[in-house]
């Protein structure tokens, strides 16, 4: 049937999701865990349940939201250790600093999951793939955790793909492949498609996107009311959400590694001069003045040493932001200067989001380069 609703939106999105993420911290800071079925979560004897597990204790059929006590008979050597939530939002604040290094289009989902846009990205020439290679590489380095990332064109087709090559790996829907990946999906495989939706769509004999694609709308609209019309696009793989930054922002940033180490202060002056007129104009496009609520400056130094100095100020100026330089250069212990960024944490309102701060972004290219996923 030809598409009665014509809205197609080609983006180039990365879904990053880390890798059984509060197990994989624990077995990063406790390497004696490796190697051996484990589980983050309540105890049995609490009436507790599994947050999570890592892939080994998948393997006995383990997984979040189980009772400890019924996975405990699944894999009765597992071992559970108690969830260490203060670390996890600290990693998930590293993991957002490498985003920011990539774009600025940034949807937070949970602790371990966001949405990237780097439609515009000049990086790689324009390659997504290439951009999320290089995203999960610099999360391993930088961070000793593995992610898997999905690229597609939009965020319900990239949010699928990051399951698909899990743990560690990535998949790529291209535009021309969409086609023939929605023409097998199976309906669960959507995003908000869950067990009760199913049943229903399973009792109309719906259970691929193909079976979706074959109804009219009228009749998907009549049957399902609002979700029909998103059911439709998505049977087509179309889904023109953007990639929604506003909703959890808490600071505006901008910052550069130097082509040298910088030994004078009056030199990181001048840099930062230059960094202040591109941060006033990121505060513009993203229309946060009014809710500027401090400034910041991050050095870091030559031995990768990083501090960052923060001052409440709700109307910054080049003049707010030399007190706090002065005071990071105070902590160099005499070592020049790489990187040097600037910062305003802004007020939000209240997020149904987890409490994801954003650190400060770097330099991102964007070019009208030839488009390439
Ligand atoms: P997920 O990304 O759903 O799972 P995961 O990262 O552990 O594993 P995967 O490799 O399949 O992505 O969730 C991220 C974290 O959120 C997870 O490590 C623990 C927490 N979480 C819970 O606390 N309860 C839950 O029911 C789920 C699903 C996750
Ligand atoms: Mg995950």
């Amino acid at each position: 049937m030809a598409s009665t609703l014509n809205t197609m939106t080609s983006r180039k999105i990365i879904h990053i999701d880390m890798d059984c993420f509060f197990a994989a911290v624990e077995m990063r800071d406790f390497p004696e865990l490796k190697n051996h079925p484990i589980a983050v979560g309540g105890s049995s004897d609490r009436r507790g349940v599994i947050a999570t597990c890592n892939y080994e204790a998948r393997r006995f059929g383990v997984r979040s939201a189980m009772a400890t006590a019924h996975a405990i008979r699944l894999c009765p050597q597992l071992k559970v250790v108690k969830h260490r939530m203060s670390v996890y939002k600290d990693v998930s604040t590293q993991i957002h600093e490498i985003f920011r290094k990539y774009t600025d289009l940034i949807e937070p989902l949970s602790l371990d999951e966001a949405y990237l846009d780097v439609t515009d990205s000049s990086l790689h020439h324009g390659s997504a793939t290439l951009i999320a290679q290089q995203i999960r590489a610099d999360i391993q380095q930088t961070l000793n955790l593995t992610a898997s990332a999905g690229v597609a064109p939009n965020k319900f087709l990239a949010k699928i793909a990051s399951d698909l090559n899990k743990p560690n790996g990535q998949y790529v829907i291209t535009p021309n492949d969409v086609a023939p990946f929605v023409e097998t999906l199976a309906l669960e495989k959507i995003p908000g498609v869950g067990k009760a939706t199913l049943e229903r769509l399973h009792l109309y004999g719906l259970k691929t996107a193909a079976d979706v694609q074959k109804m009219e709308l009228d009749a998907l609209i009549k049957q399902f009311g609002k979700f029909g019309v998103s059911l439709h696009h998505r049977s087509f793989g179309r889904d023109d959400r953007e990639v929604n930054t506003s909703r959890t922002r808490k600071s505006i940033g901008v910052e550069t590694t130097l082509p040298e180490d910088v030994s004078q202060i009056k030199d990181c002056e001048q840099i930062m001069a230059g960094l202040f007129d591109e941060l006033l104009s990121r505060i513009e496009r993203a229309g946060a003045g009014a809710r500027i609520a401090k400034c910041g400056v991050k050095l870091k130094f030559s031995d990768f040493r990083q501090t960052t100095v923060e001052h409440q100020q709700a109307a910054p100026e080049l003049e707010c932001f030399k007190p706090l330089l002065a005071e990071a250069w105070s902590r160099s212990k005499g070592k020049s200067v790489r990187l040097i960024g600037l910062s305003v944490g802004l007020q939000t309102e209240v997020s149904q989001q987890l409490d994801l701060p954003l650190p400060m972004a770097s330099n991102t290219q964007h070019s009208n380069a030839p488009r390439r996923l």
